[in-house]
């Protein structure tokens, strides 16, 4: 559990400079896991590279990993980094996209990009997205640290696509985390070396804007059912402010867990729910 002052301090770096880390925040034990079991579905599944000019030629990416088993449940949750995420973002924050991306021997330089830059605000604006990436192998120049530019998520656009920008790598070592604003630019590095670069893009979006991946549909019902309350928040199954998510007046978590269909969603209209059952929507408030 990070204290209040480390928070704040992570907290003033990413309004300084866009981006933060966390230095070796995450057990040993829990990163081997998780190069184990990426390496067991890249295989089971038959993995490979997109071979497109942002996904990468010799990168290889799986998506979704909270369909994939228990052990990914502990990413999003993570009391070494969730913390400093709920303060660029708020509480009713959502993950917005779970992924592996492990960069091989001869990957050239991902385009710099920003991760909200397909959202059509005006910037700079207040963080709507804060990613992380878990770094499951040492990070280094060489084998393909992200590389980011300090300072520009406070810029008035975002940078054009395949055009070349002064960098620099976010070196860390392996169980560190790096954390950044979403309009930081910023992007995977080329590998050198003859080893694989492994992370995880723990991505996270504001509680009122669309995640990237849809997770109410990407992951089975029954999977998400079994997620801790946090999780399940964070995956969409609550109330923003008490409006954005609701169904008929109540929590979508409340559905998860029974065996209402589309029919029963329309309960409340026939029998009202005992006050004590009931969430804080917005309306009670006014
Ligand atoms: O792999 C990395 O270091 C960064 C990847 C990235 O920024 C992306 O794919 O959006």
């Amino acid at each position: 559990m990070l204290d209040t002052d480390t928070i704040q301090g992570h907290l003033d770096a990413v309004a300084r400079d866009g981006f933060t880390i966390l230095e070796r925040a995450i057990d040993p034990a829990l990163i081997d896991a998780l190069n184990d079991d990426l390496l067991r579905l890249e295989r089971d599944y038959e993995v490979v590279p997109s071979d497109n000019s942002f996904e990468g030629a010799r990168t290889v990416r799986i998506y979704n990993l909270l369909a994939f088993g228990p052990l990914y449940e502990a990413i999003p949750v993570h009391d070494h980094v969730l913390p400093v995420v709920e303060g660029v973002l708020d509480p009713g924050c959502l993950v917005s996209a779970l992924s592996s991306i492990s960069i091989d021997p001869g990957e050239t330089a991902q385009p710099i990009h920003a991760d909200d830059q397909l959202i059509p605000l005006d910037k700079p604006h207040a963080p709507t997205v804060c990613n992380s990436m878990w770094a499951l192998t040492d990070f280094t120049e060489a084998n393909g640290a992200t590389r980011i530019i300090p300072g520009s998520h406070v810029a008035d656009a975002s940078p054009d696509y395949g055009a070349p920008y002064d960098s620099i790598p976010a070196e860390m070592p392996k169980g560190s985390v790096l954390v950044w604003h979403g309009s930081l630019w910023h992007g995977g590095g080329a590998n050198t070396t003859n080893e694989r670069r492994v992370g995880i893009a723990m991505n996270y979006c504001a509680g009122w804007i669309r995640q990237q991946e849809n997770q109410q549909l990407g992951i089975p019902r029954e999977t998400a059912a079994g997620f801790s309350p946090r999780l399940r928040q964070l995956c969409g199954y609550g109330i923003y402010n008490g409006l954005m998510g609701h169904i008929n007046k109540r929590d979508p978590v409340e559905l998860l867990t029974s065996e209402r269909t589309a029919e029963t969603n329309t309960v409340q209209y026939r029998r009202s729910r005992p006050e004590s059952e009931r969430k804080v929507m917005v309306w009670d408030q006014i």
